[in-house]
């Protein structure tokens, strides 16, 4: 935990594309919330999207939580990778499908460079399925490491893969 105690917000990207992805995102979202040192104060609507990388698989269904947490970005990342385990997803090809993918996409205003972290997440700036629900939840969080928008993100972005609004979450708050 962080020793000064102060919670700092963060942003988690949900994705799924295996079995029930609507159900693997909820229940991503309900093993987030039961840890003590962890805050759900947001949560986007889940989204149904194109593949991007690996065209051949199924689309996938993404959402984007904010959180206030205690934890450090490595222990977060533990924390993280503990429930895609305890959710059964096994050792799968790069981009190809799983039963849960949970990325740090933001921790606070940090920029975060090690063998097994990069945090704001290397991809989220080029891609439609992380921007729109981020947008959702927080359009004005700068990417510190460009000093550029969400929302300016957005306009530059390139990936024209649809994302299409699935249903909206109907726990928002925030
Ligand atoms: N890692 C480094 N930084 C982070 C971070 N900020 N958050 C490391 C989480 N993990 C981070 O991740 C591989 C390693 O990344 C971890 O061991 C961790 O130490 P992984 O999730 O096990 O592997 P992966 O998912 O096969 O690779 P990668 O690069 O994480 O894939 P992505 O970027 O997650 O992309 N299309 C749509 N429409 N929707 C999707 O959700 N997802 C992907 C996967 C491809 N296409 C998609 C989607
Ligand atoms: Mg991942």
């Amino acid at each position: 935990m962080r020793e000064d105690e102060r919670s700092i917000v963060c942003f988690i990207g949900i994705g799924s594309n295996v079995a029930d992805p609507v159900s693997n995102c909820l229940e991503s979202i309900e093993r987030i919330s039961l840890f003590s040192h962890i805050r759900i104060t947001k949560k986007s609507s889940l989204y149904r999207t194109e593949p991007v990388g690996l065209k051949e698989q199924e689309w996938f269904v993404n959402g984007v939580i904010e959180i206030k947490t205690k934890y450090t970005a490595t222990t977060l990342l533990k924390v993280l990778q503990q429930i895609e385990k305890d959710m059964g997803r096994i050792r799968e090809e790069r981009w190809g499908p799983r039963t849960i993918d949970l990325d740090i996409l933001f921790y606070g205003q940090e920029v975060i460079k090690e063998k097994d972290l990069s945090v704001p997440h290397p991809e989220l700036h080029k891609r439609r399925f992380v921007l729109i629900p981020m947008y959702e939840v927080a359009p004005y969080v700068i990417h510190p490491a460009f000093g550029i928008s969400i929302k300016g993100l957005l306009n530059r972005l390139q990936d024209e893969s649809r994302v299409e609004v699935l249903f909206e979450n109907p726990n928002v708050e925030g």
